[in-house]
């Protein structure tokens, strides 16, 4: 029924007005939070403003979902097990065109907006570079049309909050939803369930058909929790849906009649427990059974939510991979590919070729790593016991994938076992990087390197039986968060030269090169990047009570701890440079401030006595009277998103010195980059292309090549030649040995000086000569300021390709074949009565 007298709800609302913004941000604190201003907390403040700017974006928000369903386009589902967002409250400002006008509004409120801003908690649901990847994949999605979903896991506790207490990291719990979540909206009534344990039996149905039925030993609800993702300056704003487990009532209402109170709280424990907390470990799998849980529930809730969508448009499944394309983040969603067949064979009655067909064109894999502890597999026993049907689903794929394998490799039973998604060298497991192969039409690495390494080593055998598979995809990061929201003093100089189209198309950023030449661009380039180091000093001073020289070097290396990032070689050139320094008080170096940033898996041992490391040579360096304000070592406590935005456009120099071929691409790198750092690297990762954009000259290179570190460890690799060899190296590391960093204890360290001298993995011995060379490059370059400035600006010019709307292009070019849909926005009227 029509109503006679409708109700238009765009125009009274959600104006943006000032005096509308006022009034939402008011009502917001009085009718949600329920507070009088005078009593309101910042919290209350910051929850009001950020329900107002909701407010503004759901109207883009539900035209995005209902011109998805309805125009039937093909739609994108980033499966990822992390997804680290970083605040919204800035980056929707700014997406949304809105930011000034809210700025006023909220200062005539008077508020404080930058304050407002940073009470915001960011959700930490990731851990690093690959969980970051995903949500600069989603920004470009968004910004770029595309339609997309992200989906993931709402873990209610994220990355854990790290303290440093003597030195030592301290992990705390991270309550990152105790004061609420404005941005994510529940939707029970899109709730799915989810199988675990029990056994599987086969029956025949009224026509005759053999099918094998799941007789689970308990099921979970899944629980979807939609966030907004919106897009720069365009109507799209695109879902994230993460899902939150929870106990079945069905279920515990059994335990609950035949008395059983305790057994029926207990499943609900059980099952609340999967989405309860983050693995902390980057590139290091634990093997446990409550990660494989939380995996196989991600995935099953989000394919059949995709089905059920599906079903609104379509009669059937048939043409499911014309409809989504489906994207694995690394291995952590792998049995998505089983899980898919499972529900199309046992639940939508496929005939298996019909469903291989269809599951075979819906995936396409992302591999994020080479290194063997970080390759995901479970063994069978764990597996079959948590997931019976979906071994018995993986047996099938692999008995039929191996049936391949025997034509095209006759008589070759060294590529059945190398090949066979079941490793059966030892104990049984299951390899999901096999299953992600065999059930993905693409398959890709993150930097030209990596790519090329993925098939010539760990996928060789798959390389060699399906070449065309296989491509790469150089990750990117979004200019809108790294350098608009993060930079705006840069941003704004580079827009009052060449306009501000960079922002959607940052290859335009290449018009800033003839302005290198510019003498006063050069100055007004320097008072940008020297007022964010004042920032940065008065930061680090209120942080950890040190006073830094502004005027120095800004030296930073932010990433997780892992030997192969190699911090350790970071720190032995920092006690080179003390002892140059100490033996030779005139030296003539520039001043240098070395910041560091990042956490430790918690069980971790080498990474966290890093961590020790670091602080511990910081404690000397730093109160030696002889050394001043020429040096001072800083360990940044609980490196996250929001800190990243406040170092990467502070720093002059950007370590990215992992071993070569160990880092399959890294993000860092590109966003110091941007943000006119310029780089000391490695030949690895994206470092690589790195250096060939913004050319040899304003790159700082050093380090063994990957073919050198292969090499080198074929032949049988000696530390201690390097350590006898080399004068200053030997200096440095007995240095250490002694207790000098240690109050005299020779055991503190004795782990890192042994693990160096007798087995160095990262070959930090090798490239020390050569990185300790290529610092005095840099310290030489930093003192000729103009050149300094000219390469700096050169960078940032040459950075176009690494924005993460190229990488998403790229995707949707050779792997997804996805096209963007510009949405229209119908003003919400109401029709019904
Ligand atoms: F092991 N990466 C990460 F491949 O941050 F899964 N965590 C991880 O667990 C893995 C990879 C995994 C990183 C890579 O180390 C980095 O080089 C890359 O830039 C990033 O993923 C995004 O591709």
């Amino acid at each position: 029924m029509v109503s006679q007298n409708p109700i238009k709800i765009e125009d009274d609302r959600t104006g943006l007005e000032i005096q509308t913004l006022r009034r939402a941000i008011l009502d917001n604190l009085f009718y949600i939070q329920g507070k009088f201003p005078e009593i309101a907390t910042k919290n209350d403040f910051y929850l009001a403003l950020a329900y107002t700017i909701r407010d503004r974006l759901l109207q883009r928000w539900l035209n995005t979902m209902q011109t998805e369903i309805k125009n039937d386009v093909k739609k994108v589902c980033y499966l990822s097990a992390e997804f680290l967002v970083g605040p919204h409250l800035e980056n929707n400002l700014i997406n949304l065109g809105i930011a000034e006008k809210v700025k006023q509004a909220v200062t005539e409120s008077g508020l404080n907006i930058k304050e407002l801003i940073e009470a915001e908690e960011e959700p930490g649901l990731g851990n690093g570079g690959l969980g970051r990847l995903a949500a600069c994949y989603m920004d470009s999605l968004s910004s770029l049309e595309v339609p997309a979903i992200g989906y993931g896991i709402r873990y209610e506790f994220g990355i854990f909050d790290q303290e440093i207490k003597d030195g030592w990291q301290v992990e705390i719990t991270d309550k990152w939803l105790q004061y609420g979540n404005p941005w994510e909206i529940a939707r029970p009534e899109a709730s799915v369930t989810v199988n675990f344990g029990g056994y599987t039996e086969p029956y025949t149905d009224g026509h005759n058909q053999f099918h094998v039925r799941w007789v689970p030993g308990y099921v979970v609800k899944g629980i979807p929790y939609d966030t907004p993702i919106t897009g720069y300056k365009v109507n799209t704003v695109n879902t994230m849906r993460l899902w939150r487990s929870e106990a079945c009532e069905s279920f515990d209402f059994q335990r609950f009649n035949v008395g059983d109170y305790y057994g029926a709280v207990d499943d609900k424990v059980n099952s609340e427990n999967i989405t309860k907390v983050l693995y902390p470990n980057d590139e290091q799998i634990e093997g446990k059974e409550l990660r494989l849980r939380q995996q196989y529930f991600f995935v099953s809730c989000s394919l059949q939510d995709m089905i059920r969508i599906h079903l609104l448009n379509n009669p059937n499944l048939d043409n499911f991979h014309e409809q989504w394309a489906v994207q694995l983040n690394d291995t952590h969603p792998a049995v998505a590919v089983a899980e898919l067949m499972r529900l199309l064979v046992d639940i939508y009655e496929y005939e298996w070729g019909k469903a291989w067909n269809i599951v075979e064109k819906t995936f396409a894999y992302t591999n994020h790593t080479l290194l063997p502890e970080a390759l995901e597999k479970w063994p069978i026993e764990i597996f079959g016991n948590l997931l019976p049907r979906v071994l018995e689903v993986i047996y099938e794929i692999n008995r039929r994938f191996l049936d391949q394998v025997r034509i095209k490799f006759p008589n070759d039973d060294g590529k059945i076992s190398t090949l066979s998604i079941i490793d059966e060298s030892g104990e049984r497991y299951v390899r999901m990087a096999h299953l992600a192969c065999i059930g993905s039409h693409h398959i890709n690495g993150v930097a030209e390197l990596h790519s090329q390494l993925v098939k010539d080593t760990i996928l060789h055998d798959f390389y060699l039986l399906w070449p065309q598979k296989f491509t790469n995809v150089t990750n990117g990061v979004t200019p809108r968060r790294w350098m608009v929201q993060s930079n705006p003093r840069l941003s704004k100089l580079i827009t009052s030269k060449i306009g501000d189209g960079w922002i959607k198309n940052l290859q335009e950023l290449k018009q800033l090169e003839r302005y290198a030449e510019d003498q006063t661009f050069r100055q007004q380039w320097r008072e940008a990047k020297q007022f964010v180091k004042q920032d940065l000093a008065n930061y680090i001073q209120e942080k950890v009570g040190i006073t830094v020289n502004p005027e120095s070097l800004f030296d930073v290396q932010v990433k997780r701890i892992h030997e192969y990032k190699r911090q350790h070689l970071n720190v032995l050139h920092i006690i080179t440079l003390y002892k140059q320094m100490k033996s030779n008080p005139n030296l003539d170096v520039p001043p240098r401030t070395f910041i560091f940033g990042g956490k430790a898996a918690p069980g971790y041992f080498m990474a966290k006595r890093i961590i020790k490391f670091i602080t511990a040579v910081g404690d000397v360096v730093n109160n030696d009277g002889d050394i001043g304000d020429r040096l001072k070592v800083i360990f940044l406590p609980d490196y996250n998103v929001t800190f990243g935005q406040r170092v990467y456009p502070a720093a002059d120099l950007s370590e990215q010195i992992s071993t070569a071929g160990k880092e399959a691409s890294g993000t860092g790198n590109m966003k110091f980059s941007m943000n006119g750092a310029l780089t000391i690297g490695t030949l690895d990762g994206a470092n690589v292309e790195i250096r060939q954009e913004v050319g040899e000259e304003n790159f700082f290179l050093f380090g063994l090549t990957t073919p050198e570190v292969l090499t080198l460890k074929d032949q049988g690799y000696v530390p201690r030649r390097y350590y006898h060899s080399i004068p200053e190296l030997k200096g440095v590391l007995d240095l250490i040995a002694s207790g000098f960093f240690s109050h005299g204890d020779p055991e503190l360290f004795r782990s890192i000086v042994d693990n160096l001298l007798y087995d160095d993995p990262y070959l930090l011995l090798a490239d020390y000569k050569s990185y300790i060379e290529c610092q005095e490059k840099v310290s030489q370059a930093y003192k000729d300021q103009e050149n300094w400035s000219k390469m700096s600006i050169l960078n940032v010019a040459r950075m176009g390709k690494f924005s993460s709307d190229r990488s998403i292009q790229d995707y949707c070019n050779n792997i997804w074949n996805t096209q963007p849909v510009s949405i229209e926005l119908k003003d919400y009227v109401q029709k019904e009565a």
